[in-house]
């Protein structure tokens, strides 16, 4: 063995040779990486890693180095081309093509997507031009390739689509989604105006909805399903938007170096000294609400700019000048309630406070349009109703501004969820029951990424459980539906293993006893707090290898394993935030006011009897519910999958974390995705489908329908255009074939009718 170990590594290796470096660690994330032989030298070689890193290896070593495949060298578009196959050849190809600002790769159909933190030119109309009615695999990976894909397969297969876009916060989802929709908009048009609305939806969606946090300057704080309908022509004709499970808590509170929702900064910059006036507003410093996080503007953004943006977006949309007075009016007020100064107070040695006199307090009762009295009153004591007679008790201070929260989270709450509404109002049309038929749709899924912080809350267990959700929808159709099918029609198949998440998702939310039931058994019981509720979950699951239980009895957090990672989850405030009812008080005061639109927004509260309201349902079940439908509408799509990845931590340009990539690239399952894609089979047709759609490649073919033998006519296609010996299967029902055989199908097919049209045309001119 030692004499192997001495031979010459210079007469192994040659100057410029490509090879794999295992330096052997042994730690979680690192793998080997790639690397060009420099100088050899007695014995010895010296490399330069990707990194331009520089090692000698000495012969003891040798075993540290392996020979690179040449698609490895200088990459491949395609993942399934790879000839080596692990973690190691994956991260070089999408680390080579980065480089050289080449930020898509396929594998297969699904898009990887490798955020840059720069403006590429790379959206121009002339390369969505360039990418219109091509087929996967006829120019360069990019997102406008799924797009047109995605189009194309809808009028094709007369089917809906759905591209489902994954990746943690601040991979790059959102602004692939905003892609997507551009490309759809200038292939299916005219620029008419509703196209042009349902592009402008978007800018009034992420001044509401999105903030800065660490992890991204411009985060979603809530999911949306954006389902954009075209009519036969291809043209689009409407969309309708869902938005999920708002992240309302931002509102009142934010963690160092975060911001509240963009809307406030962009108010107070943009708007003209006078309209200031009117609602007695400053600059951003001035407000608790605005100013927590230490940090009111953000790098690359220019709030006054966007205000304009949003201004004018609300106009494409039919907001009405009165409309955005109101918004303003309600955003002002939330502004002025989270200045109020609080005293403690004691009386009859109760725990009390009171809203000290204040402009502020004016204000905010002004814009509400109520009695500064009532506010006092409302947010400092409670109504309860016992033995048929009303007493008002005295609330602590702590308690008192947990009310005043939680009153300004209703209110930005259901403005949300109305300015979703009336954006639906200007691009939704539902569909007369004759269109309903030839109306086809394609719908786009942003939501908030998979997130991990130092403290994590409910909010991080609602966003997590999405993303588990839409990881298990991705394994069951890229791994089980698809290996089930090729056992189902009998064809010859390797099974290949995959993780599951199943096994998480059902402890969070699908088997009996489940996390989200107990919590929300838990916010129903008068008597329950987080701390019976942590035990409850403690008891259930301490034994399931998803669950990580607290330490000791004091510890308040429990931990989850989710498929993206172990997250800690901070307990306090958990059932509060679960229930989010607000008191009959100020739904009373709400009542009280004067302001049609605040009423408006209440509407179905104020319409609730308390005794309704108490039952009302909870967050996590509406969200839940939400989810499930979500999932349902999925199922009965043809999906594209992008997976986004994000190169590093600091949001900059031109820096690849191998560490964090290989991470995301293990929990996404993209080395199974790869394996399966290319032993895989992504095209099946029926034997119907195939010869109908066929037929014109091979002369005197019927119809299917005039066919006895549909199974022997679609193998005698296949072998005459794909060759008989080509990596094509024909099963019971079906023939499967590999996307190079649909794309060389498709462009014969393409060929075989231009023909057909240049001799008709020529037999009619003949006519003449
Ligand atoms: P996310 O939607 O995945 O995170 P975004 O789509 O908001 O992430 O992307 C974060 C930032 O990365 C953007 O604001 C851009 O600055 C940059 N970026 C992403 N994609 C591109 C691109 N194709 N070209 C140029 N810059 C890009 V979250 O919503 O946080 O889960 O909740
Ligand atoms: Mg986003």
């Amino acid at each position: 063995l030692l004499l192997q170990h001495r031979v010459s590594l210079s007469s192994l290796w040659l100057q410029g040779d490509y090879v794999w470096m295992d330096l052997k660690t042994g730690r979680e994330f690192d793998v080997p990486i790639g690397a060009v032989v420099k100088l050899c030298d007695s014995g010895q070689i010296q490399v330069v890693d990707d990194e331009g890193n520089e090692h000698w290896i000495s012969p003891q070593n040798a075993s540290h180095i392996k020979p690179m495949h040449p698609t490895s060298i200088h990459g491949v578009e395609d993942m399934i081309r790879l000839g080596d196959l692990n973690e190691a050849g994956i991260l070089r190809n999408l680390l080579i093509r980065y480089r050289e600002h080449l930020i898509y790769t396929y594998t297969g159909s699904i898009l990887v997507a490798v955020n840059p933190y720069q403006l590429l030119p790379i959206y121009s109309p002339e390369q969505i031009r360039l990418y219109t009615n091509k087929k996967i695999g006829e120019m360069p990976p990019h997102i406008f390739a799924i797009a047109d894909n995605c189009y194309f397969n809808m009028q094709r297969n007369n089917k809906d689509q759905c591209c489902i876009i994954s990746g943690e916060s601040g991979a790059g989802k959102t602004e692939s989604t905003k892609l997507i929709l551009q490309f759809l908009a200038a292939i299916s048009g005219q620029h008419s105006w509703i196209e042009q609305q349902v592009l402008e939806a978007n800018p009034i969606l992420e001044a509401f909805g999105n903030a800065k946090t660490i992890r991204n300057d411009n985060s979603s704080r809530f999911g949306k399903y954006i389902d954009i309908h075209f009519n036969k022509r291809g043209a689009i004709e409407g969309a309708k938007i869902e938005q999920y499970l708002l992240e309302k808590s931002r509102v009142c509170r934010q963690a160092q170096d975060e911001r509240n929702y963009h809307v406030f900064y962009c108010m107070l910059r943009g708007m003209t000294v006078e309209q200031k006036k009117k609602l007695g507003l400053g600059k951003a410093t001035d407000y608790n609400y605005l100013a927590m996080g230490n940090c009111t503007t953000c790098d690359g953004r220019d709030d006054s700019k966007e205000y304009a943006n949003i201004r004018s977006a609300m106009k494409v949309l039919m907001f009405t000048d009165t409309e955005n007075w109101e918004i303003s009016k309600l955003l002002a007020a939330i502004l002025h309630m989270g200045n109020l100064q609080y005293e403690a107070r004691t009386y009859d040695n109760l725990d009390a406070c009171e809203v000290v006199q204040s402009a502020s307090l004016i204000t905010a009762a002004s814009l509400l349009e109520v009695d500064p009295q009532d506010v006092m009153n409302c947010l400092t004591s409670r109504t309860i109703i016992t033995r048929g007679e009303t007493v008002s008790t005295p609330l602590s201070m702590e308690q008192a501004l947990d009310v005043r929260d939680a009153f300004v989270k209703g209110i930005y709450g259901r403005l949300f969820v109305w300015i979703v509404e009336k954006i639906n109002a200007a691009i939704y049309r539902p569909p007369s029951q004759e269109l309903k038929s030839v109306r086809r749709s394609i719908g786009l899924l942003d939501i908030f990424g998979f997130e991990n912080f130092t403290v994590n809350s409910f909010e991080q267990l609602c966003i997590n459980f999405a993303n588990e959700n839409l990881q298990q929808f991705f394994v069951r159709h890229v791994f089980k539906l698809e290996q089930e099918e090729y056992n189902l029609e009998n064809i010859n198949w390797q099974h290949i293993e995959f993780t599951d998440n199943q096994d998480a998702l059902d402890m969070i939310a699908i088997k009996p006893m489940n996390i989200i039931s107990l919590i929300d058994e838990e916010s129903k019981f008068p008597k329950g707090t987080d701390s019976t509720m942590l035990h409850k979950l403690n008891s259930q699951h301490k034994l399931n290898t998803n669950y990580i239980p607290p330490k000791n009895n004091y510890e308040t957090q429990f931990g989850i394993n989710h498929f993206a990672g172990i997250v800690y989850y901070e307990t306090k405030g958990f059932l509060e935030k679960n229930r989010d009812t607000l008191h009959g008080d100020i739904i009373q005061l709400v009542h009280s006011s004067k302001n049609k639109f605040i009423k408006q927004i209440f509407q179905a509260d104020v319409a609730m009897g308390a005794e309704t309201r108490k039952r009302s349902p909870t967050l996590s079940s509406q969200f839940k519910r939400s989810l499930e439908l979500l999932m349902r509408t999925l199922s009965v799509c043809q999906p594209f999958f992008v997976r986004c990845i994000k190169p590093n931590e600091y949001k900059k340009p031109m820096l690849f974390d191998r560490e964090l990539c290989v991470r995301q690239l293990r929990y996404s399952g993209m080395m199974e995705t790869i394996r399966i894609r290319r032993a895989g089979y992504p095209i099946r047709y029926t034997f119907v489908e195939f010869v109908d759609r066929y037929r014109v490649l091979m002369p005197g073919v019927k119809p299917a329908y005039k066919q006895g033998d549909l199974r022997g006519t679609c193998q005698r296609i296949a072998e005459a255009v794909l060759g008989k010996d080509d990596d094509w299967q024909i099963g019971k029902t079906k023939i499967f074939l590999k996307d190079h055989h649909d794309m060389l199908l498709e462009i014969e097919r393409d060929k075989a009718i231009t023909d057909k049209v240049i001799l008709i045309q020529k037999v009619v001119r003949g006519f003449k």
